[in-house]
């Protein structure tokens, strides 16, 4: 089959950001630069995400996820919020904000199979498309296709973007030229998909991230990543890494926020998007008092219904926990009508029905009452007996003389509110 290119090639990406795309780039898929996916995995980078380990081969040879693929259409969504308070806020990832991109970009992808079914005459299975969840490394093909680098934070950045691409894959057996790599500057030893191509002797991602997770530059271990631990961890939070989840509840974008190549980034034009900014608008207290029934309506569609409620909880329980330290979620002062409220939640969440949620009630209330902890958990502590519940109190009980014991903010109060 002839490759597509020139004229016609054009005419194919300028229909794929009709399609609501806001990046369209093409790559072939011969090999290139350095693929550190198995270096990562044996050093337990991935944590429990067993997935990535089953699929290391297909990721690295796209022939093994469609026979005979030799391009990829490389295709970017701008997620970057429009409205001020949701782009600056620092409880939510910004995805999140959002009905499941997942489901939303996909509909965008299907119309682009469509396209491709046209234009090339191939039947549906000469293609094969993704968003997120397929064995692609798509940050590695995007790079490829001069969408953008992968940064020292890992992410794929855009010049244009910054690091608020979402990506998404399409692998065809239709031959499409290949766009040029970005360029660093004049350089002429530029490698297709040199780390930190474009970061110079920035390291702000690295020295920022609160848990230390980045390793080495773009090198990222998910076991100390907030995001990992807030989104896929199904159960219980290292203690050492509560503290460094400050103020964030689903996702963390902190490495993504600091990085100086955001600076013309603009919101996108959100066609594959559905903003669901109010969610920002949620309490702490709000939180930790839902019900199923709230949660489900609340969450309807959004990333946040697949850690369900206790997954939520938990991570409530982690930021209250928080609180003395970090401003982003306080109403009030801790011996307010507010505080006391939330302090009667944390209670209440110490004997929660999922003993998931409860080593990091426990956990919270110690690191706001102090001592005072002991007596506010005394009819709780005396029904457990989940293991890691009992740890946690264990812990306390030890560490409990040098435990703060005012209960009261020593920072701004009523500062979003
Ligand atoms: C597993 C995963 C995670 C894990 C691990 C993250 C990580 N750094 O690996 C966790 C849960 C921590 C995570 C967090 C986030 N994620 Co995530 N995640 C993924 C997923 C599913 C796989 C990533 C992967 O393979 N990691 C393994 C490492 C070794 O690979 P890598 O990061 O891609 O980089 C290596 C390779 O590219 C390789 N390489 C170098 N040169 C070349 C050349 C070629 C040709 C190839 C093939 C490879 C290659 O070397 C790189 C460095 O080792 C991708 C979707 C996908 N299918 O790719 C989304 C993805 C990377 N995540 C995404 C997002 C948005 C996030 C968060 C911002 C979400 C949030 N707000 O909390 C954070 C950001 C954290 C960060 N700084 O990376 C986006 C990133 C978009 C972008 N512009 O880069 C993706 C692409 C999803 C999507 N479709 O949009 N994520
Ligand atoms: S997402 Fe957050 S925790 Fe993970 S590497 Fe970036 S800054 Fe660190
Ligand atoms: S913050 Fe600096 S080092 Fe990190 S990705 Fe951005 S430019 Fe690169």
């Amino acid at each position: 089959m002839k490759s597509l290119h020139g004229a016609e090639k054009e005419q194919l990406r300028e229909s794929l950001f009709a399609l609501g795309f806001d990046d369209v780039r093409f790559t072939d898929l011969s090999p290139i630069g350095p693929n550190r996916l198995k270096e990562w995995v044996e050093l337990g980078y991935h944590a429990d995400m067993e997935w990535l380990k089953n699929s290391i081969e297909k990721r690295l040879n796209p022939d093994l996820v469609l026979e005979g693929a030799c391009s990829a259409i490389m295709l970017g969504i701008n997620y970057l919020p429009s409205e001020s308070g949701a782009a600056g806020q620092k409880r939510w990832g910004k995805y999140s904000l959002y009905q499941d991109y997942h489901d939303t970009v996909l509909k965008g992808l299907k119309e682009a199979g469509k396209l491709l079914e046209e234009r090339f005459a191939l039947g549906p299975r000469d293609y094969r498309y993704y968003v997120d969840t397929g064995p692609v490394m798509e940050r590695g093909w995007a790079a490829a296709s001069g969408m953008g680098w992968q940064g020292k934070n890992g992410m794929l950045i855009s010049k244009t973007h910054g690091n608020w691409l979402l990506l998404a894959t399409l692998l065809t057996r239709a031959p499409i030229a290949p766009d040029p790599p970005l360029k660093k500057g004049l350089g002429a030893n530029f490698e297709r998909t040199e780390l930190g191509a474009l970061c110079g002797k920035c390291r702000r991602c690295i020295d920022e991230c609160p848990t230390n997770a980045i390793v080495e530059p773009g090198l990222l271990d998910a076991n100390l990543c907030i995001s990992y631990q807030t989104i896929e961890n199904k159960g219980v939070i290292p203690r050492d890494l509560r503290a460094g989840i400050g103020t964030r509840i689903f996702g963390c974008d902190i490495c993504l926020d600091v990085c100086p190549w955001n600076r013309f980034a603009q919101a996108g034009r959100q066609v594959l998007l559905a903003q669901r900014y109010s969610v920002v608008e949620l309490g702490l207290l709000d939180i930790l008092e839902m019900e199923i029934d709230r949660f489900r309506e609340i969450f309807r569609k959004m990333p946040v219904k697949r850690l369900k409620l206790r997954g939520l909880l938990r991570n409530a329980c982690v930021v209250a926990g928080n609180l003395r330290e970090e401003a982003e979620w306080r109403e009030d002062r801790l011996d307010s009508e507010w505080g006391k409220g939330v302090i009667a939640a944390l209670i209440r969440l110490a004997r929660y029905d999922e003993a998931m949620v409860r080593p990091h009630a426990v956990w919270a209330l110690y690191r706001l009452l102090g001592k005072e902890a002991i007596e506010a958990l005394a009819e709780a502590k005396s029904s457990e007996a989940d293991e890691a519940t009992l740890d946690e109190y264990l812990y306390w009980e030890g560490a409990r003389w040098q435990g703060p014991s005012i209960p009261t903010f020593s920072g701004p109060s009523n500062n979003r509110f």
